[in-house]
């Protein structure tokens, strides 16, 4: 079917107009964008794109990702236009409370909104992600006679997007993985908020993305001919490069007072719409949408579902043929972990005394056995996160299979690659690196937890028991300040057996992220606990370690590697003394009340907390009359055990505080 170019540039003007009248009514948003790419909009939703406005997670559409999330009128305007449940009252509460249709891009606000984006860059980094997934599905579950998934991921950036060293990040990884069902669009309109974009930029991009090992293309961004010539050549190419198109756009087009200009960004053209309306001919009704292009879009709809219904002959086919491999994707697409997960983990021995993270390297295998949708990678650092699923092999351009990913050093990278995969939303994704370079990845852990992603990260070496690194390689604010990321659960378990709990709870929640902050020294078995009760405590986020034998009138709180020294402390301190393991504080705080008195009775104000960190975050348990015993600066370089001692982080000085409360 050819592309009707008459009812494309009418849907275009109108999505223009639907952009201006929502930033005008809210007078806020960014006009830039959706007026200067409307032309592309309306290639891709209203030809090129193959998707199902009636399921909009439909498992093998291709993505549309608007990493530059400042213009999401753009893409609330083609999601309307489209036929997703974006209604024009929607669209008149853009950035309103409680709409559907906020100031960016939020993944579960909105049908159709494929990836939370705005913070710049990030979008790309999600796209790589998707387009990862996407030939790892591939690989996993088409077979020669059906071919289920066969995706390609579009994402939208801007200048903000390519300037953040994110995007390179992800871009270099997508070059060197061959993820050539990635199509990277970039409106080149040569202006960023405060200035021309020259004024910060004079690079050749075009160059950067061939060093990348992209192909690229170069065009007018707002004639539609050129632009579908190049999603073609782009779709078509199966050559192992992802894709580049630059498209050259004039921001703000429609209003000529602010267009290609850095005023054209926000919302200062809001005041020239009325006029600028006029002259484009659209009619003074606000939101209007002509009867011609809904009728057009409707027909367009029909064609998808037509498309829809023909893979899903294909879909059933591949069901009939291949059960497993269907039960499989449909425990994956679930998000069903196995209820015996635990116990198919054996008991570490009694004696063992090993590094959490090497516990956790132990515990990784048979889950990764019971769990084959779930992927493993690390930024480098997989001898030392231990992370690697020994029964798979390596995710490389000849094995899209593998179920281990070298991300390289890019873990601001490997993280935002991680949201695009279970965005993705069939593989479980987990990555490893050292927790104090948590700092590296910050923005999008916040996101993954701001979308509930159930990701999973393997933080390892995380105190200053990490020795001879130094304080630049000691986290000591790293983990109490991942605490205070909403959604995001923070696992710091004591020994190997809570190791085994603390990866089956983070496999079982599938509502957010995890993050296991495990240690680089050995840790004792601590067999005074019994072993079921450390590894389902883990599941509560704490729990009674050691319960006093005489009247309750002191409780001890630690996780992670100074557990011990709580237990060690409790057997100096009488048989009141109670000793609770607190590895997961988000967990325990999400409890009923009753269990939280049971295990933190408020009549007991004699309190003191252990951790190896900054200690502020412990008064929430230990409150006013408590004490915490933590640190106050940053580590040093020197054997761990050495560090630990000089900074006071042993039994001795949780029996001393204990003593002085009153
Ligand atoms: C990480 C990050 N830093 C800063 C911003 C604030 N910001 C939003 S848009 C923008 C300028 C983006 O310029 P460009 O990508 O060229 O977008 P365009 O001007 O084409 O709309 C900035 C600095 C942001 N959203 N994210």
């Amino acid at each position: 079917m050819q592309m009707n170019f008459e009812a494309l540039s009418r849907a275009a003007t109108e999505a223009r107009g639907l952009a201006m009248d929502a930033v005008q009514a809210s007078q806020s948003g960014h006009l830039g964008l959706p007026l200067g790419c409307a032309e592309i909009g309306a290639v891709l939703y209203g030809y090129l794109l193959r998707h199902n406005p009636d399921q909009p997670r439909w498992i093998n559409r291709d993505y549309f990702i608007l990493s530059a999330g400042h213009g999401s009128m753009f893409l609330y305007a083609w999601l309307n236009l489209s036929g997703y449940d974006v209604s024009v009252e929607d669209i008149k509460r853009f950035r309103q409370l409680h709409s559907k249709t906020p100031g960016h891009p939020e993944y579960f606000e909105t049908p159709g909104v494929e990836c939370t984006t705005g913070p710049l860059g990030q979008g790309v980094g999600n796209a790589v992600g998707v387009a990862m997934a996407a030939k790892m599905a591939e690989a996993h579950f088409n077979t020669s006679d059906h071919r289920i998934f066969d995706q390609h991921i579009f994402c939208l950036a801007g200048d903000g997007c390519l300037q953040e060293g994110i995007s390179a990040e992800a871009s270099a990884f997508a070059g060197h993985f061959g993820l050539d069902n990635l199509i990277l669009i970039y409106d080149s309109n040569a202006i960023t908020l405060d200035a021309m974009a020259k004024q910060t930029q004079s690079e050749d991009t075009r160059k950067r993305y061939e060093a990348y090992g992209f192909n690229t293309q170069e065009i007018q961004g707002d004639d539609m001919q050129e632009f579908l010539d190049a999603c073609n050549i782009a779709k078509e190419r199966d050559n192992g490069k992802p894709q580049f198109i630059i498209i050259h756009t004039l921001a703000g087009k429609g209003i000529p007072e602010i267009e290609g200009t850095a005023k054209a960004h926000g919302e200062a053209g809001a005041k020239y719409v009325d006029a600028a309306r006029k002259r484009l001919g659209l009619p003074d009704e606000r939101y209007f949408v002509s009867k011609e292009t809904r009728e057009y879009f409707a027909e367009h709809k029909d064609k998808l579902l037509a498309d829809f219904a023909r893979w899903e002959k294909t879909w059933e086919g591949w069901r009939e043929k291949n059960p497993e491999k269907a039960r499989a994707l449909d425990d994956a697409i679930d998000k069903k972990v196995p209820q015996d997960l635990l116990e198919k983990i054996p008991a570490f021995p009694s004696d063992a005394k090993l590094a959490t993270r090497k516990a956790g390297g132990e515990v990784l295998q048979p889950i990764a056995k019971a769990m084959p949708n779930l992927i493993s990678g690390s930024a480098d650092l997989y001898g030392s996160t231990m992370n690697y699923i020994k029964d798979s092999g390596d995710f490389t351009r000849d094995n899209p299979g593998g179920r281990n990913i070298r991300f390289g050093i890019r873990e601001h990278g490997m993280c935002a690659i991680l949201n695009g995969v279970s965005y993705h939303g069939i593989f479980r994704a987990s990555g490893a690196t050292f927790l104090v370079f948590s700092d590296y990845a910050r923005p999008s852990i916040r996101l993954a937890a701001l979308a509930r992603l159930p990701n999973i990260y393997i933080f390892t070496h995380d105190s200053i028991g990490v020795g001879e690194d130094g304080p630049t390689h000691q986290p000591v604010e790293t983990v109490s300040a991942l605490r205070l990321i909403r959604h995001l659960d923070v696992i710091r378990p004591a020994d190997p057996e809570e190791t085994a709990g603390a990866f089956v709870a983070a496999c079982e929640r599938i509502d957010g992220p995890t993050l296991l902050a495990l240690t680089r020294q050995n840790v004792p078995m601590l067999n005074e606990i019994d072993a079921k009760l450390r590894r389902e405590g883990v599941r509560r986020g704490g729990y009674i370690a050691k319960q006093e034998s005489a009247p309750l009138d002191l409780i001890i709180l630690s996780c992670g590697s100074e557990l011990q020294h709580a237990l060690a402390a409790a057997k100096e301190l009488g048989a009141g003394t109670r000793v609770v393991s607190m590895p997961c504080m988000e967990r325990f705080n999400r409890e009923a009340e009753e269990y939280r008195e049971e295990v933190l009775p408020k009549k007991c104000r004699r309190r003191v907390a252990i951790e190896a960190g900054v200690p502020e975050i412990w008064y929430q348990y230990v409150g006013l009359d408590g004490k915490v015993i933590g640190l106050h600066r940053f580590g040093l370089s020197a054997p761990g055990a050495e560090v630990m001692k000089e900074f006071g982080i042993d039994a001795q000085h949780v029996v001393d505080a204990a003593r002085s409360l009153s």
